[in-house]
């Protein structure tokens, strides 16, 4: 046990040793040619090539930007209550956001990935995970909202997620923490053995992207860290690290760092498929939260579904194997080609890569050593395509150029390092601004990367911006990848930690972006089409204000007889039928966000009034010249006044 512990501090010492000391060396910032410059630059005026959506980590959101510019378009609340856009705080939003646990106003967003067709990419949604309370959330890239959340029963750290196949026939979602299943009161010292770790194939409608857990595979009790969808070739594989699988429950930078090797698991999910639509897998009592938005009544609905269909690994002779990958492989990224299977082992001095061609041979010819509770465990050297000899220090991730080159990040050494698939020669260095973790070539999960830019997203920024306080700002850095040499182009700051993202280019999302709602076609039960449809109405405590609002003032903008103690709702259309024209409404003393309501929609808060007067409520988006003039009264009298419940606009109330 001494020893253990003394090796580990040890290795800790060394890591932080590298860490710092990569970030004090600031060696070549501004050294950047005019030329870098203008690759950046982006004409006022006109619009980048690429969209790159970038999740904001513990931020729980999921932000765009434009490459090669850098700049920011929108932070689209995903898995957090966003006041600026009333996700989560409006009525209509507040049921994304409930799960098993009730209502859970935060998450940690790590890994968006766009959706495909035929393994390229195609533009219509991005799906993300979300972390502490494992969910998978599909964002519609037509209004860039969030329109879809699936809890996924059974996980913890749902980390290994959200990667889509080929055809978006499946979103994944793989555990990183093994837990009881189904969960129960153990003690924690019973882990081995015991815990499991499920993989959840969750299916996506082909046309509407409903998500549906199809099924989920119970693996032993390792810790699954990431995963990535077989294309070309080895569609219908998937293929998932674990580290761990000492299978250790406490001091795990110690404990969880023993076996020379850990497991690359390879799923036939097509087999599996089939076992289970001919009637295989066990049917297992679950609970757990699917959350829509509709968009045509601009709601969110929230049900609970009570069972999971389960399957064990062993039940699917053939479907099912592990591929030795030394020293907690973190990355697990398979090639435009399919062929390829890199495995970043966190603390391995090389990067081992598998092939897939080699491991169907060897599952043929059953070169197994070992197996792992029944899971085969095929021969190290039986799947080996090549390894790629001390590239680096701390190897986490690996994107394509889609040109036969590879490139992966350093989190310990700090820098991108571009190497040939096939020969496993390095052939490109560069630094980053510092510990970087994930980096991104749009299209590079697909069998078609753009490969004219990396993004690295770097974990610690130092130096490197102005300062503000003890936080500094996160921040990611582009590359331009055209060349034979990597070129540092950027650096910008992002909203939250740049944890991973998804890119593509922007002519394949531009055409289909929505510019407004139809107001015809707007099927919320409190919508108000015209003004004068316009009303209040009183149901006992409860006041429905049925409101509209177009440049530049709401109907109606007086309202007297609401009293102390009612719950006012205040349902707001807005009427505009023109691009780019929302507005905001909020009131004074309201315990909720304000609302941004798009043209053409409806939304709703509630107020409850505390104490008497008369207070003013008002437009917060400035939507035109007289937006200032937008606003308006509510009088609220004692809870046992007689003061008759009336509104008006442009007339006084008599
Ligand atoms: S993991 S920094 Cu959450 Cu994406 Cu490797
Ligand atoms: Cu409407 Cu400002």
């Amino acid at each position: 046990m001494k020893n253990i512990l003394k090796s580990a501090v040890a290795l800790l010492s060394v890591l932080v040793a590298f860490t710092s000391c990569n970030n004090t060396s600031n060696s070549n910032a501004g050294a950047l040619s005019s030329s870098a410059a203008e690759k950046v630059y982006v004409n006022p005026g006109e619009h980048d090539e690429f969209y790159a959506f970038i999740s904001g980590g513990f931020s729980g959101q999921l932000s765009v930007y434009g490459l090669p510019s850098g700049r920011l378009f929108k932070v689209i609340p995903v898995f957090s209550q966003d006041a600026e856009k009333a996700y989560g705080y409006n009525e209509e939003t507040k049921p994304m956001l409930n799960t098993s646990h009730g209502f859970v106003p935060w998450d940690d967003s790590h890994h968006p990935d766009i959706s495909q067709t035929n393994g390229v990419i195609d533009g219509r949604w991005v799906f993300i995970n979300g972390n502490n309370t494992p969910r998978i959330a599909k964002i519609d890239l037509s209004t860039f909202e969030t329109t879809e959340i699936i809890e996924v029963p059974n996980s913890a750290g749902n980390h290994s997620s959200s990667f889509v196949t080929e055809n978006t026939e499946y979103v994944v979602a793989g555990t990183r923490f093994s837990i009881p299943i189904p969960q129960k009161d153990m003690p924690i010292k019973d882990y081995k053995g015991n815990f499991k770790g499920a993989l959840s194939f969750i299916s996506v409608d082909p046309e509407h992207g409903h998500m549906d857990i199809k099924f989920q595979l119970i693996m032993p009790g390792f810790d699954y860290d990431l995963s990535h969808p077989g294309r070309g070739k080895s569609h219908g594989w998937f293929f998932f690290s674990t580290y761990n699988t000492e299978e250790a429950s406490t001091l795990m930078e110690v404990n969880a760092s023993q076996n020379d090797k850990d497991f690359i698991a390879a799923v036939n999910w097509k087999k599996i498929e089939e076992y289970v639509n001919n009637g295989g897998g066990t049917m297992m009592p679950a609970n757990y939260a699917h959350n829509v938005y509709d968009e045509s009544t601009h709601s969110a609905t929230s049900t609970m579904i009570k069972e999971v269909l389960t399957v064990n690994p062993l039940d699917v002779p053939g479907a099912v194997f592990l591929m030795p990958t030394p020293k907690s492989p973190h990355g697990c990224d398979v090639d435009p080609t399919g062929e390829y299977i890199v495995g970043s082992g966190k603390l391995s001095a090389n990067l081992t890569v598998h092939s897939f061609t080699k491991m169907l041979a060897a599952i043929e010819n059953e070169s197994f050593a070992g197996d792992a509770y029944g899971i085969p465990i095929i021969d190290f050297e039986a799947s080996l395509a090549g390894v790629v000899e001390q590239p680096g220090l701390g190897p986490l991730h690996t994107e394509f150029d889609g040109k036969g080159n590879a490139y992966t990040t350093f989190f310990i050494s700090s820098e991108v390092v571009k190497w040939k698939l096939g020969t496993w020669e390095v052939v490109d260095r560069q630094p980053c601004y510092y510990s970087v973790g994930h980096l991104m070539i749009p299209g590079g999960n697909s069998q078609k990367p753009f490969g004219k830019y990396v993004v690295a997203m770097n974990k610690i920024t130092k130096d490197r911006y102005l300062p503000t306080g003890p936080e500094v700002t996160q921040s990611a850095q582009l590359y331009d990848i055209s060349g034979d040499k990597m070129e540092l182009l950027l650096d910008f700051p992002t909203v939250g930690e740049p944890h991973y993202a998804a890119g593509c280019p922007a002519d394949l999302i531009k055409p289909r972006s929505k510019k407004l709602f139809k107001l015809e076609e707007n099927n919320h039960p409190y919508a108000t089409k015209t003004e004068a449809d316009t009303k209040v109405v009183r149901e006992g405590k409860d006041v429905h204000i049925y409101m509209t609002t177009i440049r530049s003032h709401f109907a109606p903008d007086n309202i007297e007889g609401i009293k102390v103690g009612d719950k006012v709702y205040f349902h707001i259309t807005n009427l505009e039928q023109d691009y780019d024209v929302p507005h905001g409404v909020s009131i004074i003393g309201a315990n909720t966000s304000e609302l941004l309501i798009m043209p053409g929609q409806t939304e709703t808060f509630v107020w409850e009034p505390k104490q008497v007067g008369v207070w003013p409520f008002y437009c917060t988006d400035f939507c035109s010249a007289l937006h200032q003039e937008m606003q308006g009264y509510v009088r609220v009298s004692a809870a046992n006044s007689s003061t008759p419940l009336r509104w008006s606009l442009g007339e006084d109330i008599e």
